[in-house]
């Protein structure tokens, strides 16, 4: 993602390392492939019917999570490269490093500061935020800007219900998310990578949209430091950088927001950033994309597929220039 230091270009961005990585995950490749040819269905195959587990996943289990509709029926990314092939740059910019060096940062106890237009601001518990709502497993694709995409079951809220719970005003036009400031627990943060602490916004029709999860959780496990534990967004027709990671505050606005990506490269980096394979980015083309594990680049969806649900919100508007 990042724009200002050469070196901050990592060759892990260049070539995804999971590419040729797992000479198991190659030939199970090659198998489907095969058996794709001859009529048959794809091999191995990790959609899951109930529930979504992972052999690889270790983490504590969450609790009374129930399986949602939203869910696509692509292949799920296995559960070692959700959580090591990650983009969290409070612990540095290589994919690796938030895996590494995510291991020192306390997600418990947590508090979510709520501000601005509403009537109910106030600084919540966590478990005040996310006890009151049933969670639910959805399965989105995720999709970063860089070209690369995962498909991941996550466990989480609707956004609308917590947020209607604080009452916003009128006023309220937009909805802006800060993440946690906490340089001693986030290396990357000594760095002026980014003007921290990293701040992201949706206008309210956007963040009240059905498909606008509050995460808490994957593969029916308690959220791991790298995906953004504690709470973070998911925000699945958007580039990436949209769903930010272990929210400390959430303010409703009456002007646009800014948001850190777009401060640090506006040419780049607009505030909308819906994935959109007929408007490209700088340095990425936004026709395809390599879906984690797997070997052939395929078509990027418009809204990453989901344009019968979110189409409507961008109706009049002019893709190109609000990009
Ligand atoms: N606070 C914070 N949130 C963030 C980021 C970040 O650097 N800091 N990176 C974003 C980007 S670019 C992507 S692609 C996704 C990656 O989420 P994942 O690591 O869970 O797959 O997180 C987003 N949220
Ligand atoms: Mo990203």
């Amino acid at each position: 993602m990042l724009i200002k230091r050469p070196d901050d270009i990592q060759p892990s961005e260049i070539t995804p390392r999971s590419v040729f990585r797992d000479r198991r995950r190659f030939m199970r490749d090659t198998a489907g492939l095969a058996a794709a040819m001859l009529g048959g269905t794809l091999l191995g195959s990790r959609t899951a019917s109930a529930l979504a587990t992972d052999k690889d996943a270790r983490g504590p289990r969450i609790e009374g999570v129930v399986e949602s509709s939203y869910r696509v029926d692509d292949e799920l990314t296995p559960y070692s490269d959700i959580t090591s092939y990650n983009n969290f740059y409070e612990f540095g910019t290589d994919k690796r490093d938030p895996a590494l060096y995510g291991g020192d940062f306390t997600p418990r106890p947590w508090t979510v500061k709520v501000l601005g237009e509403c009537e109910k601001p106030g600084e919540y518990d966590y478990e005040d935020v996310v006890k009151p709502h049933r969670l639910e497993e959805r399965i989105y694709r995720l999709r970063c800007v860089e070209a690369w995409s995962m498909v991941i079951p996550w466990v989480g809220i609707p956004l609308a219900d917590v947020l209607r719970r604080f009452a916003p005003t009128s006023r309220a036009r937009y909805v802006a998310f800060r993440t946690v400031f906490r340089p001693d627990e986030m290396r990357g943060q000594h760095r002026p990578i980014l003007d921290w602490p990293y701040v992201e916004g949706l206008r309210i029709d956007e963040a009240m949209h059905p498909l606008s999860l509050l995460t808490v959780g994957l593969y029916g496990e308690v959220l791991p430091n790298q995906n953004g534990a504690p709470i973070r967004l998911v925000v699945p027709w958007k580039y990436g950088f949209k769903s930010i990671k272990s929210i400390a505050a959430i303010e409703f606005t009456e002007k646009q927001p800014p948001t850190s990506w777009n401060r640090a490269a506006p040419r780049e980096y607009g505030f909308y950033s819906n994935v959109n394979p007929e408007v490209s980015h700088p340095r990425w083309s936004q026709r395809r994309e390599r879906r984690i594990g797997e070997l052939f680049k395929r078509d990027t969806l418009m809204f990453n597929g989901y344009a019968d649900q979110v189409a409507d919100l961008y109706a009049g508007m002019d893709l190109k220039a609000s990009y």
